[in-house]
């Protein structure tokens, strides 16, 4: 009821961050572009393989100086992959310890969500996707999240054909170039989600999009990951030539980001053999859930940050770059540029990285050498029960967020509350 709403409130005015003044407001009334890049990890960042660096175009964008990036940004998604993703970039909201929320609350929840308070800003707002639009109840969800528009696999002309499709969908290239066709056609400033699926396991590519060998792990799951890798390179690259070309890349915000893991801890000899190791420990498979989050703005002062943060923490920081009041919303996150962030960040089974310490998979590491601490220490042990309890908090504030449709309790200031019948997604007969 709403005196959980109460407590949840104490908790995060109690680990509230003010953002980075610095960068408050100055991509106010620029489009955005959200570019969800499937299963692309952190690792494959400047990666060289078959003689060749992986992804030229990423990791241009990576190390532009009109780019923040960061290499410390962690995904904290649970089973529902990149339902939890989504739900944590545009709500700052966990998602589940089991289930996605998307699929079990996003019917009937009450949100704040991200296209909703831009759209109260004069945004347009809309959702790509080439699939069908049930996948992950997106259909459902994206009204109450307040989306305008949300194109899926029937609103592409080249959406049903097999040739154009490959694993979870319509081939990214093809994809990002039809949904331009849409994004053209918004009124701005819009908000543009675009949602990409090839790089999804199990790493399927067509020989005329071949264009790297495989990995050599000898882990048939993980070797063709590459192949696809470098083909969502391509297609980003395919991408931001367009932006550029259209006029648009100068008055947007690009953001883009992996949303999880595609190569999964039960795959330790291959990923040793990726990481150039003789054997992965906890530590090392910490690391290797460090997924891309870049800010791509002409203009912008960029840079490669080191500050430790994940998906949680992406809206606050982007509504702050936006120069929306952000100061009563009930948000998990803080701002990835604020200057006296927590930097404790929590995965969704309660195991968590910081700049000081690490715990993975039960075990305790020092974050700066790697080295495991069997025995901690009282000091340590008294920082670690601090983060510990941070972090188990932070996560049951969230999910009682959720499972108790609180938000249906509290409105923001100057908020107004998402009509979902508003919303309509199917395509009208031609
Ligand atoms: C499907 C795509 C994949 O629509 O978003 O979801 P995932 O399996 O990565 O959660
Ligand atoms: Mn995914």
């Amino acid at each position: 009821d709403s005196s959980d709403l109460t407590s949840v409130q104490k908790f995060l005015s109690k680990n509230r961050v003010a953002p980075n003044v610095e960068y408050s407001g100055v991509a106010k009334g620029k489009n955005v572009f959200i570019i969800h890049l499937e299963s692309l990890q952190q690792f494959m960042i400047d990666y060289k393989w078959d003689g060749q660096e992986v992804m030229p175009n990423i990791d241009k964008l990576y190390h532009s100086s009109d780019t923040l990036s960061f290499d410390n940004f962690y995904n904290q998604v649970g089973q529902g992959k990149t339902a939890d993703a989504e739900m944590m970039l545009e709500n700052s909201l966990y998602g589940l310890p089991e289930g996605s929320a998307m699929v079990m609350d996003g019917t009937t929840n009450t949100f704040q969500a991200a296209p909703a308070i831009l759209d109260q800003q004069g945004y347009t707002t809309a959702a790509f996707h080439g699939d069908v639009p049930s996948f992950w109840n997106r259909d459902n969800t994206y009204k109450s999240w307040g989306y305008d528009y949300f194109f899926s696999k029937s609103y592409f002309a080249n959406g049903n054909k097999a040739s154009y499709n490959l694993g979870y969908g319509m081939k990214d290239k093809i994809f990002l170039k039809d949904a331009a066709q849409y994004v053209q056609q918004l009124p701005q400033p819009f908000y543009a989600k675009l949602i990409t699926v090839t790089n999804h396991y199990p790493y399927i590519i067509d020989s005329q999009n071949e264009s790297i060998k495989p990995f050599n792990t000898g882990d048939s799951t993980v070797d063709p990951y590459v192949q696809t890798a470098r083909y969502l390179d391509q297609s980003v690259g395919e991408f931001m030539s367009w932006l550029k070309k259209s006029g648009l890349e100068k008055n947007s915000m690009v953001v883009l980001y992996g949303d999880h893991y595609g190569i999964s801890n039960n795959h330790k000899p291959a990923i040793a053999k990726l990481l150039g190791k003789k054997k992965v420990t906890n530590y090392d498979l910490a690391n290797f859930q460090k997924v891309p989050f870049m800010i791509h703005m002409p203009g912008l002062k960029g840079g490669i940050k080191h500050t430790y943060g994940g998906e949680i923490d992406v809206l606050p920081t982007l509504l702050n770059l936006l120069g929306v009041k952000n100061t009563d919303t009930i948000q998990f996150g803080s701002d990835l540029l604020a200057t006296n962030r927590k930097q404790t960040v929590a995965f969704r089974d309660g195991d968590f990285v910081s700049p000081t310490y690490t715990k993975y998979g039960g075990d305790y590491y020092d974050s700066t050498t790697g080295k495991q601490l069997k025995k901690l220490t009282a000091t340590q042990k008294r920082t670690v029960n601090d983060m510990q309890n941070y972090v188990t908090n932070s996560l049951a504030a969230s999910d009682k967020v959720i499972n108790g449709d609180l938000l249906r309790f509290y409105q923001p200031s100057g908020f107004k509350k998402v009509i979902k019948g508003a919303y309509n997604y199917k395509k009208s007969a031609a």
